[in-house]
Protein backbone atom coordinates (compact mmCIF):
# COMPACT_ATOMS: atom_id res chain seq x y z
CA UNK A 1 0.00 0.00 0.00
CA UNK A 2 0.97 3.26 -0.92
CA UNK A 3 -0.10 6.91 0.23
CA UNK A 4 -0.33 9.80 -2.06
CA UNK A 5 1.31 13.00 -1.31
CA UNK A 6 -2.17 14.82 -0.62
CA UNK A 7 -3.10 12.30 2.00
CA UNK A 8 -0.02 13.25 3.82
CA UNK A 9 0.09 16.09 3.77
CA UNK A 10 -3.90 15.96 5.37
CA UNK A 11 -2.06 13.96 7.96
CA UNK A 12 0.10 16.65 9.02
CA UNK A 13 -2.26 19.55 9.12
CA UNK A 14 -4.19 17.37 11.26
CA UNK A 15 -1.53 16.25 13.38
CA UNK A 16 -0.83 20.25 13.53
CA UNK A 17 -4.78 21.67 14.50
CA UNK A 18 -5.33 18.58 17.11
CA UNK A 19 -1.56 19.87 18.82
CA UNK A 20 -3.07 23.24 18.81
CA UNK A 21 -6.26 22.46 20.05
CA UNK A 22 -4.15 20.22 22.59
CA UNK A 23 -2.70 23.77 23.63
CA UNK A 24 0.76 21.83 22.23
CA UNK A 25 4.33 23.82 21.88
CA UNK A 26 3.48 26.20 19.26
CA UNK A 27 7.16 25.81 17.45
CA UNK A 28 5.99 22.47 17.21
CA UNK A 29 2.62 22.82 16.11
CA UNK A 30 4.30 24.78 12.91
CA UNK A 31 7.16 22.48 12.33
CA UNK A 32 4.05 19.82 11.11
CA UNK A 33 1.82 23.35 9.47
CA UNK A 34 5.10 23.72 7.50
CA UNK A 35 5.84 20.14 6.54
CA UNK A 36 2.11 20.07 5.36
CA UNK A 37 2.95 22.67 3.24
CA UNK A 38 6.18 21.65 1.57
CA UNK A 39 4.88 18.27 1.00
CA UNK A 40 1.67 19.76 -0.78
CA UNK A 41 3.91 21.23 -2.94
CA UNK A 42 6.29 18.81 -3.94
CA UNK A 43 6.89 18.19 -7.69
CA UNK A 44 7.43 14.82 -7.02
CA UNK A 45 5.19 11.53 -5.36
CA UNK A 46 6.74 10.85 -2.33
CA UNK A 47 6.68 7.61 -3.22
CA UNK A 48 8.85 7.90 -6.13
CA UNK A 49 11.39 10.10 -4.08
CA UNK A 50 11.32 7.36 -1.29
CA UNK A 51 12.22 4.93 -3.69
CA UNK A 52 14.82 7.04 -5.46
CA UNK A 53 16.45 7.57 -1.75
CA UNK A 54 16.43 11.30 -1.53
CA UNK A 55 16.89 12.76 1.40
CA UNK A 56 13.44 13.97 2.57
CA UNK A 57 15.15 16.02 5.36
CA UNK A 58 16.99 17.97 3.09
CA UNK A 59 13.78 19.86 2.17
CA UNK A 60 13.55 23.14 4.11
CA UNK A 61 10.79 23.00 7.12
CA UNK A 62 11.75 18.86 7.54
CA UNK A 63 13.83 17.85 10.04
CA UNK A 64 14.97 14.04 10.25
CA UNK A 65 12.38 13.57 13.05
CA UNK A 66 9.66 14.79 10.27
CA UNK A 67 11.61 12.97 7.78
CA UNK A 68 10.90 9.22 9.35
CA UNK A 69 7.31 10.05 10.20
CA UNK A 70 6.60 11.02 5.89
CA UNK A 71 8.41 7.53 5.23
CA UNK A 72 6.44 5.70 7.93
CA UNK A 73 2.70 7.17 6.93
CA UNK A 74 3.69 6.93 2.97
CA UNK A 75 4.05 2.97 3.59
CA UNK A 76 1.92 2.50 6.11
CA UNK A 77 -1.14 5.01 6.76
CA UNK A 78 -0.09 5.58 10.11
CA UNK A 79 1.80 7.53 12.65
CA UNK A 80 1.62 6.76 16.04
CA UNK A 81 1.50 10.48 17.17
CA UNK A 82 -1.62 10.86 15.08
CA UNK A 83 -3.42 7.86 16.10
CA UNK A 84 -2.87 8.80 19.52
CA UNK A 85 -4.31 11.99 18.82
CA UNK A 86 -6.87 11.29 17.12
CA UNK A 87 -8.16 8.87 19.59
CA UNK A 88 -8.57 11.77 21.75
CA UNK A 89 -10.96 13.92 19.85
CA UNK A 90 -13.99 13.48 17.67
CA UNK A 91 -13.96 12.94 13.60
CA UNK A 92 -15.20 15.93 12.93
CA UNK A 93 -13.34 18.31 14.67
CA UNK A 94 -10.57 18.94 12.12
CA UNK A 95 -12.92 20.13 10.07
CA UNK A 96 -13.99 22.91 12.22
CA UNK A 97 -10.78 24.25 11.38
CA UNK A 98 -11.63 24.86 7.46
CA UNK A 99 -13.47 28.01 9.16
CA UNK A 100 -11.18 31.17 8.59
CA UNK A 101 -13.34 32.24 12.31
CA UNK A 102 -12.10 29.72 14.28
CA UNK A 103 -9.09 28.76 15.34
CA UNK A 104 -7.88 26.08 17.81
CA UNK A 105 -8.17 27.19 20.72
CA UNK A 106 -12.24 28.14 20.20
CA UNK A 107 -12.68 25.54 18.92
CA UNK A 108 -11.67 23.80 21.72
CA UNK A 109 -14.17 26.31 24.13
CA UNK A 110 -16.93 25.35 21.83
CA UNK A 111 -15.98 21.65 22.43
CA UNK A 112 -15.72 22.17 26.01
CA UNK A 113 -19.04 24.25 26.33
CA UNK A 114 -21.32 23.06 24.02
CA UNK A 115 -19.97 19.57 22.61
CA UNK A 116 -19.13 20.66 19.25
CA UNK A 117 -17.73 18.66 17.27
CA UNK A 118 -18.61 19.18 13.31
CA UNK A 119 -19.34 21.30 10.80
CA UNK A 120 -23.32 20.30 11.02
CA UNK A 121 -23.66 20.33 15.06
CA UNK A 122 -21.82 24.29 15.17
CA UNK A 123 -24.22 25.07 12.14
CA UNK A 124 -26.95 23.87 14.08
CA UNK A 125 -25.75 25.81 17.22
CA UNK A 126 -24.80 29.01 15.37
CA UNK A 127 -29.07 28.33 14.41
CA UNK A 128 -30.14 27.98 17.32
CA UNK A 129 -28.10 31.14 18.80
CA UNK A 130 -26.46 29.00 21.87
CA UNK A 131 -23.17 30.15 19.95
CA UNK A 132 -23.03 33.88 21.03
CA UNK A 133 -23.89 33.04 24.56
CA UNK A 134 -20.20 30.99 25.00
CA UNK A 135 -17.19 33.72 26.73
CA UNK A 136 -15.52 34.99 23.79
CA UNK A 137 -17.70 34.74 20.93
CA UNK A 138 -20.83 37.35 20.39
CA UNK A 139 -23.29 38.14 18.14
CA UNK A 140 -21.08 39.36 15.85
CA UNK A 141 -18.65 36.02 15.74
CA UNK A 142 -22.00 33.72 15.66
CA UNK A 143 -23.01 35.61 12.22
CA UNK A 144 -19.39 35.35 10.56
CA UNK A 145 -19.57 31.57 11.26
CA UNK A 146 -22.48 31.04 10.51
CA UNK A 147 -21.91 32.52 6.58
CA UNK A 148 -18.75 31.43 6.51
CA UNK A 149 -20.05 27.25 6.73
CA UNK A 150 -23.02 28.22 4.80
CA UNK A 151 -20.30 29.54 2.11
CA UNK A 152 -18.20 26.35 2.48
CA UNK A 153 -21.13 24.28 2.01
CA UNK A 154 -22.19 26.14 -1.37
CA UNK A 155 -19.16 25.93 -3.03
CA UNK A 156 -19.46 22.02 -2.02
CA UNK A 157 -18.57 20.33 1.35
CA UNK A 158 -16.17 18.32 -1.24
CA UNK A 159 -12.90 19.55 -1.63
CA UNK A 160 -11.37 20.36 -4.62
CA UNK A 161 -8.07 19.42 -5.66
CA UNK A 162 -5.48 21.17 -7.36
CA UNK A 163 -4.67 18.83 -10.75
CA UNK A 164 -1.21 18.68 -9.51
CA UNK A 165 -2.57 16.39 -6.57
CA UNK A 166 -5.56 14.57 -8.40
CA UNK A 167 -2.51 13.47 -11.20
CA UNK A 168 -0.68 11.31 -9.20
CA UNK A 169 -4.13 10.08 -7.54
CA UNK A 170 -5.62 9.76 -11.00
CA UNK A 171 -2.11 8.11 -12.62
CA UNK A 172 -2.35 5.34 -9.59
CA UNK A 173 -6.04 4.44 -10.47
CA UNK A 174 -5.70 4.41 -14.29
CA UNK A 175 -2.24 2.23 -13.92
CA UNK A 176 -4.26 -0.07 -11.31
CA UNK A 177 -7.90 -0.44 -13.92
CA UNK A 178 -5.64 -1.72 -16.72
CA UNK A 179 -4.11 -4.19 -15.06
CA UNK A 180 -7.09 -6.29 -15.35
CA UNK A 181 -7.27 -8.41 -18.07
CA UNK A 182 -10.78 -7.48 -18.40
CA UNK A 183 -10.07 -3.99 -18.94
CA UNK A 184 -9.30 -2.62 -22.70
CA UNK A 185 -9.35 0.87 -22.86
CA UNK A 186 -8.64 3.57 -19.96
CA UNK A 187 -9.10 7.67 -19.93
CA UNK A 188 -9.80 10.00 -17.82
CA UNK A 189 -12.00 12.46 -18.96
CA UNK A 190 -13.76 15.21 -17.19
CA UNK A 191 -11.81 18.80 -15.48
CA UNK A 192 -8.91 16.29 -14.98
CA UNK A 193 -8.19 15.71 -19.31
CA UNK A 194 -9.26 19.79 -19.65
CA UNK A 195 -6.31 20.40 -17.34
CA UNK A 196 -8.54 22.67 -15.29
CA UNK A 197 -6.17 23.73 -12.61
CA UNK A 198 -8.24 22.47 -10.04
CA UNK A 199 -10.50 19.09 -10.40
CA UNK A 200 -13.85 18.04 -8.19
CA UNK A 201 -13.93 14.53 -9.02
CA UNK A 202 -12.40 12.23 -11.24
CA UNK A 203 -14.21 10.54 -14.94
CA UNK A 204 -12.77 7.58 -15.90
CA UNK A 205 -14.38 5.81 -19.22
CA UNK A 206 -13.63 2.11 -19.57
CA UNK A 207 -14.18 -0.64 -22.59
CA UNK A 208 -14.16 -4.11 -20.93
CA UNK A 209 -15.30 -7.67 -22.04
CA UNK A 210 -16.81 -8.44 -18.35
CA UNK A 211 -18.68 -5.03 -16.92
CA UNK A 212 -19.69 -7.08 -13.53
CA UNK A 213 -16.12 -8.43 -12.96
CA UNK A 214 -14.30 -4.86 -13.80
CA UNK A 215 -16.69 -3.26 -11.33
CA UNK A 216 -16.17 -5.33 -8.67
CA UNK A 217 -12.39 -5.07 -9.43
CA UNK A 218 -13.03 -1.55 -9.29
CA UNK A 219 -14.05 -1.15 -5.83
CA UNK A 220 -12.04 -3.40 -5.02
CA UNK A 221 -9.20 -0.66 -5.03
CA UNK A 222 -7.12 -0.59 -2.20
CA UNK A 223 -7.88 3.20 -1.88
CA UNK A 224 -11.55 3.08 -1.71
CA UNK A 225 -12.97 4.57 1.48
CA UNK A 226 -16.57 3.91 0.45
CA UNK A 227 -18.78 2.70 -2.44
CA UNK A 228 -21.27 5.32 -2.79
CA UNK A 229 -22.94 2.75 -5.91
CA UNK A 230 -22.52 0.00 -8.06
CA UNK A 231 -24.01 -0.47 -11.17
CA UNK A 232 -23.91 -2.76 -14.06
CA UNK A 233 -22.26 -0.15 -15.70
CA UNK A 234 -21.32 2.72 -13.91
CA UNK A 235 -19.71 2.71 -9.99
CA UNK A 236 -18.51 6.13 -7.51
CA UNK A 237 -16.36 5.66 -5.08
CA UNK A 238 -14.74 7.68 -2.81
CA UNK A 239 -11.13 7.71 -2.09
CA UNK A 240 -9.64 7.86 1.31
CA UNK A 241 -8.72 11.18 0.25
CA UNK A 242 -12.17 12.10 -0.10
CA UNK A 243 -12.09 12.60 -4.02
CA UNK A 244 -14.77 10.95 -6.03
CA UNK A 245 -14.08 8.83 -8.69
CA UNK A 246 -16.99 8.15 -11.19
CA UNK A 247 -16.74 5.07 -13.39
CA UNK A 248 -18.61 4.51 -16.50
CA UNK A 249 -18.10 1.14 -19.00
CA UNK A 250 -18.86 2.10 -22.19
CA UNK A 251 -19.43 0.13 -25.47
CA UNK A 252 -16.44 0.49 -28.39
CA UNK A 253 -18.58 2.13 -30.88
CA UNK A 254 -19.99 4.70 -29.03
CA UNK A 255 -16.01 5.19 -26.57
CA UNK A 256 -15.25 8.29 -28.76
CA UNK A 257 -18.91 10.19 -28.30
CA UNK A 258 -18.44 9.46 -24.82
CA UNK A 259 -15.10 10.16 -23.97
CA UNK A 260 -16.05 13.79 -25.71
CA UNK A 261 -19.48 14.05 -23.97
CA UNK A 262 -17.68 13.58 -20.54
CA UNK A 263 -15.13 15.33 -21.15
CA UNK A 264 -16.83 18.73 -21.30
CA UNK A 265 -17.51 21.03 -20.03
CA UNK A 266 -21.09 21.01 -19.64
CA UNK A 267 -21.33 24.91 -20.98
CA UNK A 268 -19.32 23.14 -24.12
CA UNK A 269 -21.30 20.17 -24.13
CA UNK A 270 -24.83 22.16 -24.10
CA UNK A 271 -23.19 24.41 -27.02
CA UNK A 272 -21.87 21.78 -28.96
CA UNK A 273 -25.45 20.46 -29.29
CA UNK A 274 -27.16 23.50 -30.29
CA UNK A 275 -24.94 23.67 -33.34
CA UNK A 276 -25.05 20.13 -33.98
CA UNK A 277 -29.31 21.03 -33.72
CA UNK A 278 -28.71 23.28 -36.24
CA UNK A 279 -27.38 20.80 -38.79
CA UNK A 280 -30.23 18.40 -38.63
CA UNK A 281 -28.09 16.19 -36.18
CA UNK A 282 -28.79 15.06 -32.70
CA UNK A 283 -25.42 13.98 -30.29
CA UNK A 284 -25.19 12.67 -27.12
CA UNK A 285 -22.60 10.30 -25.30
CA UNK A 286 -23.91 7.51 -27.81
CA UNK A 287 -22.97 9.13 -30.95
CA UNK A 288 -23.91 11.11 -33.52
CA UNK A 289 -27.16 10.75 -35.47
CA UNK A 290 -29.18 12.15 -38.26
CA UNK A 291 -32.65 10.95 -37.43
CA UNK A 292 -32.17 7.28 -36.10
CA UNK A 293 -29.29 6.52 -38.26
CA UNK A 294 -25.69 6.78 -36.32
CA UNK A 295 -23.14 8.42 -38.20
CA UNK A 296 -20.41 8.63 -35.70
CA UNK A 297 -18.97 7.70 -32.32
CA UNK A 298 -16.15 5.13 -32.39
CA UNK A 299 -13.24 8.01 -32.04
CA UNK A 300 -13.48 11.49 -30.87
CA UNK A 301 -11.92 12.34 -34.03
CA UNK A 302 -14.76 10.74 -35.66
CA UNK A 303 -17.09 12.69 -33.77
CA UNK A 304 -15.82 16.08 -34.63
CA UNK A 305 -15.85 15.24 -38.12
CA UNK A 306 -19.41 14.25 -38.35
CA UNK A 307 -20.64 17.64 -36.59
CA UNK A 308 -18.15 19.53 -39.42
CA UNK A 309 -15.71 21.30 -36.36
CA UNK A 310 -11.90 21.14 -36.24
CA UNK A 311 -10.43 19.10 -33.48
CA UNK A 312 -10.48 20.91 -30.53
CA UNK A 313 -8.25 20.04 -27.69
CA UNK A 314 -9.47 19.40 -24.16
CA UNK A 315 -8.00 22.37 -22.65
CA UNK A 316 -9.81 24.81 -24.88
CA UNK A 317 -13.62 22.96 -24.56
CA UNK A 318 -15.05 25.82 -22.00
CA UNK A 319 -17.06 27.47 -24.08
CA UNK A 320 -14.96 30.46 -24.67
CA UNK A 321 -15.05 30.80 -28.60
CA UNK A 322 -13.62 27.01 -29.44
CA UNK A 323 -16.75 25.89 -31.33
CA UNK A 324 -16.78 28.96 -33.62
CA UNK A 325 -13.21 29.13 -34.41
CA UNK A 326 -13.17 24.84 -35.26
CA UNK A 327 -16.04 25.68 -37.29
CA UNK A 328 -14.43 28.76 -38.99
CA UNK A 329 -10.98 26.40 -39.07
CA UNK A 330 -8.72 29.02 -37.02
CA UNK A 331 -7.92 27.47 -33.30
CA UNK A 332 -5.14 28.69 -32.24
CA UNK A 333 -1.53 26.94 -32.95
CA UNK A 334 -1.27 26.12 -29.18
CA UNK A 335 1.94 26.22 -27.36
CA UNK A 336 3.35 22.54 -26.49
CA UNK A 337 6.12 21.99 -23.86
CA UNK A 338 8.61 20.68 -26.24
CA UNK A 339 8.37 23.82 -27.95
CA UNK A 340 10.10 25.72 -24.95
CA UNK A 341 13.71 25.95 -25.05
CA UNK A 342 14.56 28.20 -21.78
CA UNK A 343 13.57 28.49 -18.34
CA UNK A 344 14.05 32.42 -16.95
CA UNK A 345 12.95 31.97 -13.55
CA UNK A 346 14.76 29.49 -11.00
CA UNK A 347 15.53 30.09 -7.52
CA UNK A 348 19.11 28.61 -5.83
CA UNK A 349 20.37 28.32 -2.29
CA UNK A 350 21.33 31.69 -2.45
CA UNK A 351 17.73 32.36 -1.90
CA UNK A 352 14.98 30.45 -1.06
CA UNK A 353 15.68 27.51 -2.97
CA UNK A 354 17.39 23.94 -1.95
CA UNK A 355 19.88 23.52 -5.13
CA UNK A 356 23.06 25.76 -5.90
CA UNK A 357 23.59 27.08 -9.35
CA UNK A 358 25.30 24.35 -10.99
CA UNK A 359 22.85 21.41 -9.98
CA UNK A 360 19.92 23.31 -10.99
CA UNK A 361 21.68 24.31 -14.31
CA UNK A 362 22.46 20.00 -15.12
CA UNK A 363 18.53 19.29 -14.08
CA UNK A 364 17.03 22.06 -16.78
CA UNK A 365 19.91 20.56 -19.28
CA UNK A 366 18.50 16.87 -18.52
CA UNK A 367 14.89 18.08 -19.65
CA UNK A 368 16.22 19.53 -22.82
CA UNK A 369 16.48 23.24 -21.83
CA UNK A 370 18.99 25.22 -24.04
CA UNK A 371 19.19 28.13 -21.24
CA UNK A 372 18.27 28.66 -17.77
CA UNK A 373 17.87 32.04 -15.75
CA UNK A 374 19.03 32.08 -12.26
CA UNK A 375 16.70 34.70 -10.92
CA UNK A 376 17.02 35.29 -6.61
CA UNK A 377 15.01 36.83 -4.67
CA UNK A 378 15.88 40.35 -3.85
CA UNK A 379 16.59 41.99 -0.51
CA UNK A 380 13.53 42.85 0.30
CA UNK A 381 12.56 39.09 0.82
CA UNK A 382 13.66 38.83 4.15
CA UNK A 383 12.05 35.20 4.64
CA UNK A 384 13.34 33.66 1.51
CA UNK A 385 17.07 35.09 2.33
CA UNK A 386 16.66 37.86 -0.60
CA UNK A 387 20.03 39.44 -1.99
CA UNK A 388 21.50 42.80 -1.56
CA UNK A 389 23.69 44.71 -4.04
CA UNK A 390 26.58 43.21 -2.53
CA UNK A 391 25.83 39.58 -2.36
CA UNK A 392 24.20 39.74 -6.02
CA UNK A 393 27.45 41.00 -7.23
CA UNK A 394 28.76 37.77 -5.78
CA UNK A 395 26.15 35.86 -7.28
CA UNK A 396 26.55 37.25 -10.71
CA UNK A 397 30.44 36.03 -10.29
CA UNK A 398 29.25 33.03 -9.38
CA UNK A 399 26.78 32.17 -12.05
CA UNK A 400 29.50 32.94 -14.60
CA UNK A 401 32.06 31.28 -13.21
CA UNK A 402 29.12 27.51 -13.39
CA UNK A 403 27.96 28.89 -17.48
CA UNK A 404 31.99 28.65 -17.97
CA UNK A 405 32.57 24.82 -16.37
CA UNK A 406 29.45 23.32 -17.76
CA UNK A 407 28.39 22.85 -21.20
CA UNK A 408 25.24 22.58 -22.73
CA UNK A 409 23.19 25.08 -21.58
CA UNK A 410 23.62 28.39 -21.10
CA UNK A 411 23.04 30.23 -18.10
CA UNK A 412 22.29 33.77 -17.57
CA UNK A 413 22.11 36.12 -15.06
CA UNK A 414 18.76 37.11 -13.72
CA UNK A 415 16.93 38.53 -10.32
CA UNK A 416 13.47 38.13 -9.70
CA UNK A 417 13.23 41.87 -8.04
CA UNK A 418 10.47 42.98 -5.87
CA UNK A 419 7.85 45.83 -7.07
CA UNK A 420 8.04 47.87 -3.72
CA UNK A 421 4.81 50.05 -2.34
CA UNK A 422 5.50 52.99 -4.41
CA UNK A 423 6.40 51.02 -7.86
CA UNK A 424 10.22 51.34 -7.67
CA UNK A 425 12.14 48.13 -7.66
CA UNK A 426 13.96 46.76 -4.97
CA UNK A 427 17.43 47.26 -6.65
CA UNK A 428 19.47 50.31 -7.59
CA UNK A 429 19.13 50.20 -11.33
CA UNK A 430 23.71 49.93 -11.45
CA UNK A 431 23.38 46.72 -10.86
CA UNK A 432 20.04 45.37 -12.57
CA UNK A 433 21.85 46.56 -15.77
CA UNK A 434 24.77 44.43 -14.97
CA UNK A 435 22.04 41.13 -15.40
CA UNK A 436 20.52 39.42 -18.65
CA UNK A 437 16.91 39.40 -17.35
CA UNK A 438 14.68 40.47 -14.42
CA UNK A 439 11.59 39.50 -13.15
CA UNK A 440 9.85 41.83 -11.63
CA UNK A 441 7.31 40.60 -8.90
CA UNK A 442 5.05 41.78 -6.06
CA UNK A 443 5.60 39.93 -2.48
CA UNK A 444 3.99 41.87 -0.06
CA UNK A 445 1.21 44.56 0.43
CA UNK A 446 -0.68 42.67 -1.88
CA UNK A 447 -4.08 44.05 -0.39
CA UNK A 448 -3.73 47.57 -1.92
CA UNK A 449 -6.68 48.92 -3.33
CA UNK A 450 -7.24 48.52 -7.06
CA UNK A 451 -6.21 51.82 -8.51
CA UNK A 452 -3.01 52.20 -6.01
CA UNK A 453 -2.12 48.33 -6.78
CA UNK A 454 -2.78 49.05 -10.54
CA UNK A 455 -0.52 52.18 -10.18
CA UNK A 456 2.17 50.32 -8.45
CA UNK A 457 2.96 48.06 -10.88
CA UNK A 458 2.64 50.43 -13.71
CA UNK A 459 5.37 52.46 -11.92
CA UNK A 460 7.11 49.80 -11.99
CA UNK A 461 7.40 49.28 -15.73
CA UNK A 462 8.06 52.24 -16.63
CA UNK A 463 11.85 51.33 -15.29
CA UNK A 464 13.10 50.41 -18.41
CA UNK A 465 14.94 47.39 -16.73
CA UNK A 466 11.40 46.12 -15.96
CA UNK A 467 11.39 42.67 -18.65
CA UNK A 468 8.66 40.33 -16.53
CA UNK A 469 6.05 40.86 -14.52
CA UNK A 470 6.14 37.65 -12.57
CA UNK A 471 3.02 35.18 -10.98
CA UNK A 472 0.58 38.85 -12.23
CA UNK A 473 -1.92 38.45 -9.95
CA UNK A 474 -0.39 37.31 -7.36
CA UNK A 475 -3.14 34.29 -6.90
CA UNK A 476 -2.71 31.24 -4.49
CA UNK A 477 -5.61 28.30 -5.81
CA UNK A 478 -7.84 27.95 -2.60
CA UNK A 479 -5.98 30.37 -0.06
CA UNK A 480 -5.55 33.91 -1.94
CA UNK A 481 -7.57 35.59 -4.47
CA UNK A 482 -5.70 37.55 -7.40
CA UNK A 483 -4.32 41.59 -6.37
CA UNK A 484 -7.37 43.88 -6.90
CA UNK A 485 -5.99 45.23 -10.57
CA UNK A 486 -6.94 46.80 -13.37
CA UNK A 487 -5.54 44.13 -15.35
CA UNK A 488 -6.47 45.40 -19.24
CA UNK A 489 -4.51 48.48 -18.35
CA UNK A 490 -1.48 46.48 -17.24
CA UNK A 491 -1.21 44.54 -20.38
CA UNK A 492 -2.24 47.39 -22.74
CA UNK A 493 0.95 49.80 -21.18
CA UNK A 494 2.91 46.59 -21.03
CA UNK A 495 2.21 45.95 -24.81
CA UNK A 496 3.38 49.79 -25.75
CA UNK A 497 5.93 49.56 -23.29
CA UNK A 498 7.81 45.98 -25.21
CA UNK A 499 7.44 44.02 -20.95
CA UNK A 500 6.34 40.66 -21.13
CA UNK A 501 3.67 38.95 -18.45
CA UNK A 502 4.77 35.18 -16.68
CA UNK A 503 2.95 32.42 -16.79
CA UNK A 504 3.72 30.76 -13.82
CA UNK A 505 4.19 27.07 -13.77
CA UNK A 506 3.56 26.64 -9.68
CA UNK A 507 0.31 24.15 -9.40
CA UNK A 508 -1.03 26.26 -6.73
CA UNK A 509 -0.23 29.45 -8.78
CA UNK A 510 -0.74 28.92 -12.61
CA UNK A 511 -0.97 32.31 -12.55
CA UNK A 512 -2.15 34.18 -15.29
CA UNK A 513 -5.03 32.27 -15.28
CA UNK A 514 -7.08 31.29 -18.51
CA UNK A 515 -9.10 33.97 -18.63
CA UNK A 516 -6.34 35.96 -18.17
CA UNK A 517 -3.83 34.74 -20.70
CA UNK A 518 -6.93 34.89 -23.42
CA UNK A 519 -7.79 38.04 -22.94
CA UNK A 520 -4.00 39.36 -22.90
CA UNK A 521 -3.27 37.58 -25.57
CA UNK A 522 -5.97 39.23 -27.82
CA UNK A 523 -4.49 42.53 -26.42
CA UNK A 524 -1.17 41.37 -28.03
CA UNK A 525 0.70 40.19 -24.99
CA UNK A 526 3.70 38.03 -24.96
CA UNK A 527 4.48 35.48 -22.22
CA UNK A 528 6.85 33.64 -20.65
CA UNK A 529 5.67 30.19 -19.14
CA UNK A 530 8.12 29.85 -16.78
CA UNK A 531 8.73 27.38 -13.60
CA UNK A 532 9.71 29.28 -10.52
CA UNK A 533 11.68 26.32 -9.69
CA UNK A 534 13.52 25.99 -6.24
CA UNK A 535 14.53 22.49 -6.44
CA UNK A 536 15.98 20.55 -8.86
CA UNK A 537 12.61 18.89 -9.58
CA UNK A 538 10.93 22.06 -9.73
CA UNK A 539 11.29 22.32 -13.38
CA UNK A 540 8.79 19.77 -14.12
CA UNK A 541 5.91 22.13 -13.24
CA UNK A 542 6.93 23.33 -16.72
CA UNK A 543 3.99 20.70 -18.02
CA UNK A 544 1.29 22.72 -16.03
CA UNK A 545 2.32 25.97 -17.17
CA UNK A 546 1.98 24.51 -20.53
CA UNK A 547 -1.29 23.58 -19.53
CA UNK A 548 -2.15 26.65 -18.39
CA UNK A 549 -1.39 28.14 -21.31
CA UNK A 550 -2.85 26.02 -23.61
CA UNK A 551 -6.36 26.33 -21.60
CA UNK A 552 -5.76 30.64 -22.28
CA UNK A 553 -5.22 29.86 -26.05
CA UNK A 554 -1.74 30.88 -25.98
CA UNK A 555 0.40 30.36 -29.30
CA UNK A 556 3.70 29.01 -29.94
CA UNK A 557 4.38 32.52 -31.74
CA UNK A 558 3.25 34.32 -28.33
CA UNK A 559 5.73 32.43 -26.06
CA UNK A 560 8.81 33.99 -25.94
CA UNK A 561 10.96 31.32 -24.61
CA UNK A 562 10.23 29.16 -27.75
CA UNK A 563 12.99 31.63 -28.86
CA UNK A 564 16.77 30.38 -28.76
CA UNK A 565 18.58 32.88 -25.91
CA UNK A 566 20.35 34.65 -28.87
CA UNK A 567 17.00 35.75 -30.55
CA UNK A 568 15.68 36.62 -27.28
CA UNK A 569 18.35 38.71 -26.43
CA UNK A 570 17.83 41.07 -29.44
CA UNK A 571 14.10 41.46 -28.04
CA UNK A 572 14.86 42.21 -24.65
CA UNK A 573 17.34 44.33 -25.92
P1 LIG B 1 -15.33 18.92 -11.82
O1 LIG B 1 -15.49 17.47 -11.61
O2 LIG B 1 -16.20 19.75 -10.98
O3 LIG B 1 -13.90 19.37 -11.71
O4 LIG B 1 -15.75 19.27 -13.34
P2 LIG B 1 -16.15 18.28 -14.55
O5 LIG B 1 -16.14 19.10 -15.77
O6 LIG B 1 -15.28 17.07 -14.53
O7 LIG B 1 -17.67 17.95 -14.25
P3 LIG B 1 -18.42 16.61 -13.85
O8 LIG B 1 -17.52 15.64 -13.17
O9 LIG B 1 -19.62 17.05 -13.10
O10 LIG B 1 -18.91 16.01 -15.21
C1 LIG B 1 -18.03 15.48 -16.17
C2 LIG B 1 -18.47 15.87 -17.54
O11 LIG B 1 -19.73 15.27 -17.84
C3 LIG B 1 -18.74 17.37 -17.68
O12 LIG B 1 -17.58 18.11 -17.92
C4 LIG B 1 -19.69 17.37 -18.85
C5 LIG B 1 -20.52 16.12 -18.65
N1 LIG B 1 -21.76 16.48 -17.97
C6 LIG B 1 -22.06 16.28 -16.68
N2 LIG B 1 -23.30 16.73 -16.41
C7 LIG B 1 -23.79 17.22 -17.56
C8 LIG B 1 -25.03 17.84 -17.94
O13 LIG B 1 -25.95 18.01 -17.13
N3 LIG B 1 -25.17 18.23 -19.23
C9 LIG B 1 -24.17 18.05 -20.13
N4 LIG B 1 -24.36 18.46 -21.38
N5 LIG B 1 -23.00 17.50 -19.82
C10 LIG B 1 -22.82 17.08 -18.55
CA1 LIG C 1 -15.17 15.57 -12.81
CA1 LIG D 1 -18.17 13.44 -12.19
ZN1 LIG E 1 7.85 35.20 -6.56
Amino acid sequence: MAFSNVEVAQAFETIATLLEIENANQFRVRAYRNAARVIEGLPQPLTDLIAKEEDLSEYSGIGEDLAGKIKDFVETGHIPLLDELSSHHPKGIVELARLENLGPKRIKVLHDELGISSLKGLKEACEKEKVQEVRGFGVKTEKKLLEEIKALSKSGVEKRLLWSQVDEIARRLVSYLTKSPEVSKVEVAGSYRRRKETVGDLDILITCHHPKKVIDYFVAYEDVKEVLSRGITRSTIVLRTGLHVDLRVLKEESFGSGLYYFTGSKAHNIEVRKIARHKGLKINEYGVFRGTRKIAGKTEEEVFKAIHLDYIPPELRENRGEIEAAAEHRLPDLIKRQDLCGDLHAHTTASDGRNSIEEMALAAKALGLKYLAITDHSQHVHVANGLDVKRLKKHIEEIERVNDKISGITLLKGIEVDILEDGSLDLPDEILKKLDIRICSIHYRLKMDKEMMTERILRAMENPYFNVLGHPTGRLLFKREPYELNLEKIIRTAVERGKFFEINSQPDRLDLSAEHCQMAQELGAKFFINSDSHSTNGFNFLNYGVAQARRGWIERKNVMNTLSWKELQKILG
